[in-house]
C-alpha cells in the first residue's frame, strides 16, 4: 500500500511525486489522462516505490488509511471537479491536500465543504517551481492542525531544508497556507520588477551592456541582495541566444505573463486597507508591458527625454536603492499578511513565515534572515520598518535611493516601485499627512464630517449655508 497519493502529473505534480518517492515513501500516482501517468511511471519508476493507478477509483484503493491525496492540478475549476469526483471514493477522515495556487477563498470554500462531508482538507502552498518541487520546496501548509500532523513529517522530509530546519511549517487555519503562499507570490512580483527597474536603469540610464550588467548582478549576489532572484537574473543575461549571437535578454519580447497570484495580492490590500504599493506597482507593470502595440505607437508619437548619460558612479545608488525598495515591499507584504491574520482569526507567526521561505521558494534570500531575527526581538513588530536592523539600513541607502529616482525622473526611465516604494516610506515616516485637507473636502460636498486633533467627536461645518461648525456625535 502507499503512503501518500498524487493526482496531476504535470510539472509540479510529477516532481513532487519524484521527491515523495526518492525518500522512500511508497506513493500512488494518477492522472486525468491515463498516459501521462504511464509515460511518467516508466520514465521515474526506478526512482522509487511507485503504484501507478489509471482509475480514480484504483488510486483511492492504493492508499493507506486515513488517506493523504495531493491534488496537483490546474488551479480554479479542476480542483473542485477532483474534489467531487474523490468525495464519494473516500471515508471519513481521509485527507485532501490541495497543493497548487488556489485562492484562499476557494480554500476557505472548499475545507468547510469537506468538513460538512467528515473529511479533512490541507490547502497548501508549494514555492520553488519545478525544481523547487523536486530537490526541496518551500510549503506552507493551512488547516486543521491535527489533519498537518498527519502529513507533517513527509512534508518536512521533502521541504528545502536550511540550516538543519526544513522550509515547512503550520501556518494556520483553513485558508491561511494559499494566504501565504499568494503574498509570497506577491512579494516575488515586487522583487522581479524592482530588478528590473535596477536592470532597465544600468542600460539605458548609465548605458552599460549586457556582459556588463551581469557582472554587476553577480557581484550584487555576495552582499546584502543575495537571493535565488539576483542569481537568476545573473544568469539570464548571461546567456546568449544562439541563432542571432545577441544577449538572450534582446530577443525577449517585454511583455510579462501574469498568472494572477499578485493581481489577488492587491486586490485583498485594497479589501483589508492595507497600502501595499510596490505589489500592486508591479502588478500593473506587467499590464503597461501588456500593451505592447500601444507602446510602440507611443514611443514616436509622446515626448520625453532619451536615457542615457547617467554616471557610472551611480552604479552602486542603484544597488542601495533596490535594497532599500526591497525591504519596503517585504514590510508591506508583512503588513498586509498581519491584518489578514486578524480578519481571518489566523494565528499567524511572522518570524516562521521568513524562516520558511530561507530555502526552497523563489523569493529565498540573505536578507529573511534578518526579517526573522527581527520578528524575534519584537514578535509583535508592526511594521519591518520599525525594526532597528532595517530602519538603519534604509536610513544609510535613502540618499542614494532618493538620488537615483531623481535621476530616473529627469532621464525618463520609469520606475514605478523604486518611487511608489520611497513615496510610501515618505508618507509612513509623516507624523502629520495632508489627509487633514481631504476630510475638510469631504465634509464640504458631502457632509461625510470630521475629527478635531484637539476634542472627541465627529463635526461638520455648514459650508454653504454659515460657516459654522456643529458637532455631529
Ligand atoms: P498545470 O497548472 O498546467 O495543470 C496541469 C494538470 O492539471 C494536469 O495534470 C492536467 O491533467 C490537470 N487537469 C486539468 Br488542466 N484540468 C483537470 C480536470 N478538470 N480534472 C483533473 N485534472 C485536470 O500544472 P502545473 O504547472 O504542474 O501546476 C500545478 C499547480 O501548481 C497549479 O495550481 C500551479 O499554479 C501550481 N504551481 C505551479 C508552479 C510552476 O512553477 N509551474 C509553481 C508553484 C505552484 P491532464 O494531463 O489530463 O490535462
Amino acid at each position: 500500500m502507499s503512503q501518500i497519493g498524487v493526482t496531476g502529473l504535470a510539472v509540479m505534480g510529477a516532481n513532487l511525486a519524484r521527491n515523495i518517492a526518492r525518500r522512500g515513501v511508497p506513493i500512488a500516482v494518477h492522472n486525468r489522462t491515463a498516459a501521462k501517468m504511464n509515460d511518467f511511471v516508466s520514465e521515474f519508476g526506478s526512482e522509487g516505490d511507485f503504484t501507478g493507478a489509471e482509475s480514480l477509483e484504483d488510486f483511492v484503493q492504493a492508499l493507506d488509511r486515513p488517506r493523504r491525496i495531493i491534488v496537483m492540478v490546474k488551479a480554479g475549476a479542476p480542483v473542485d471537479g477532483v474534489i467531487e469526483d474523490l468525495v464519494p471514493l473516500l471515508d471519513k477522515d481521509d485527507i485532501i491536500i490541495d497543493a497548487g495556487n488556489s485562492h484562499y477563498v476557494d480554500t476557505r470554500r472548499r475545507e468547510q465543504y469537506l468538513t460538512e462531508k467528515g473529511l479533512r482538507f490541507i490547502g497548501t502552498g508549494v514555492s520553488g517551481g519545478e525544481e523547487g518541487a523536486l530537490n526541496g520546496p518551500s510549503i506552507m501548509p493551512g488547516g486543521p492542525r491535527a489533519a498537518y500532523g498527519e502529513v507533517e513529517e513527509i512534508f518536512t522530509t521533502i521541504a528545502a531544508q536550511v540550516d538543519g530546519e526544513p522550509c515547512c511549517a503550520y501556518i494556520g487555519a483553513d485558508g491561511a497556507g494559499h494566504y501565504v503562499k499568494m503574498v509570497h507570490n506577491g512579494i516575488e512580483y515586487a522583487d522581479m520588477q524592482l530588478i528590473a527597474e535596477a536592470y532597465d536603469l544600468l542600460r539605458f540610464g548609465v548605458g552599460l551592456d549586457v556582459p556588463t550588467i551581469k557582472g554587476i548582478f553577480d557581484e550584487w549576489n555576495s552582499g546584502d541582495l543575495e537571493s535565488f532572484l539576483i542569481e537568476i537574473t545573473a544568469t539570464v543575461l548571461g546567456k546568449t541566444d544562439e541563432a542571432t549571437g545577441k544577449p538572450l535578454v534582446d530577443v525577449i519580447v517585454d511583455q510579462a505573463e501574469q498568472k494572477g497570484t499578485g493581481r489577488w495580492t492587491a486586490q485583498d490590500a485594497l479589501e483589508l486597507g492595507v497600502p501595499l504599493t510596490g505589489i500592486t506597482e508591479a502588478v500593473f507593470a506587467r499590464s503597461l508591458s501588456a500593451l505592447r502595440d500601444q507602446r510602440r505607437e507611443a514611443s514616436g508619437f509622446l515626448a520625453g527625454p532619451k536615457p542615457g548619460g547617467l554616471n557610472e558612479s551611480l552604479v552602486d545608488d542603484i544597488r542601495k536603492a533596490l535594497y532599500a525598495s526591497k525591504v519596503v515591499a517585504y514590510a508591506q507584504g508583512f503588513e498586509q499578511m498581519a491584518a489578514a491574520a486578524r480578519t481571518y482569526d489566523w494565528d499567524l507567526q511572522m518570524g516562521e513565515l521568513a524562516k520558511i521561505w530561507r530555502g526552497g521558494c523563489i523569493i529565498r534570500a540573505r536578507f529573511l534572515n534578518r526579517i526573522t531575527e527581527s520578528y524575534a526581538e519584537k514578535p509583535d513588530l508592526v511594521n519591518l520598518l520599525m525594526a532597528p536592523y532595517f530602519r538603519d539600513a534604509v536610513a544609510d541607502a535613502q540618499d542614494a535611493w532618493r538620488k537615483v529616482i531623481i535621476s530616473a525622473v529627469e532621464q525618463g526611465v520609469a520606475v514605478p516601485a523604486f518611487s511608489s516604494s520611497l513615496a510610501y516610506y515618505d508618507g509612513y515616516r509623516r507624523e502629520r499627512g495632508p489627509a487633514n485637507l481631504i476630510q475638510g473636502q469631504r465634509d464640504f460636498f458631502g457632509a461625510h464630517t470630521y475629527r478635531r486633533v484637539d476634542k472627541e467627536g465627529s463635526f461638520h461645518t455648514r459650508w454653504s449655508q454659515d460657516g459654522t461648525e456643529v458637532q455631529s456625535d
